[in-house]
């Protein structure tokens, strides 16, 4: 890549960064407050993030919402509003609809982790719910995170199945509020 685009890439990188803190964890660190389903009004948004020393162009939001990789936030159909699509740590109302799951999905996690996850259970810690990939490949990615990745089998099907409600975020995140151990399956590899 050339320097140029490295540059506007990592900046782009520091803006999604700075969004996810401020749209699913921290609002009030730059003094807004979202909506009870996690809206700010994104000139509102701008206003105070410049107010703290973080000047934010409409286009290079707008580049950020688009190009990101993760799809992690969404612009309302007026696009007067913006929020996270998943992953908060406060309480919103994302109006997910409890769905069927597939039967198996995948949890990417790291080794030092592990004998926790399997006599516990996954637990949602800080966020509102665990997150499930819907295929290994991606649950990989989100294990390496932490550290070397651990694949986790889960037996969603099942556990739907015993009453367990699962969603999908908009952006193909399955989300649920604990996976208890019985439905883990961890093979070596
Ligand atoms: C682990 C990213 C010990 C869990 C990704 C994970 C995802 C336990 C960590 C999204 C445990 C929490 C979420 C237990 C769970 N004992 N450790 N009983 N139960 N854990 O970051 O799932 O880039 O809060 O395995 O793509 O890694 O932010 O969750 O390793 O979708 O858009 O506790 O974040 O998306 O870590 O990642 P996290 P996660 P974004």
């Amino acid at each position: 890549m050339d320097p140029l685009n490295r540059q506007l890439k990592g900046e782009l990188t520091g803006i999604s960064k700075f969004l996810s803190l401020v749209l699913r964890h921290k609002p009030e660190v730059i003094g807004i407050t979202l909506d009870e389903f996690g809206w700010v009004k994104i000139d509102e948004l701008l206003a105070c993030s410049e107010r703290n020393g973080r000047v934010i162009y409409r286009e290079q939001l707008n580049e950020v919402v688009n190009r990101n990789d993760k799809q992690r936030f969404a612009i309302s159909k007026d696009h007067t509003r913006i929020r996270a699509r998943q992953g908060h740590s406060i309480p919103v109302d994302l109006g997910l609809k409890p769905i069927q799951p597939p039967d198996v999905l995948y949890h990417g996690t790291t080794q030092r982790f592990l004998s926790s996850i399997l006599e516990h259970g996954l637990l949602k810690r800080k966020r509102e719910y665990v997150h499930l990939s819907p295929d290994a490949a991606t649950a990989r990615k989100v294990g390496s995170r932490h550290g070397p990745p651990v694949i986790l089998r889960i037996r969603a099907a099942d556990m739907h199945g015993q009453g367990a409600e699962f969603y999908r975020s908009e952006n193909g995140v399955w989300l649920t509020e604990i996976v208890p151990h019985g439905y883990i399956e961890h093979n070596e590899e």
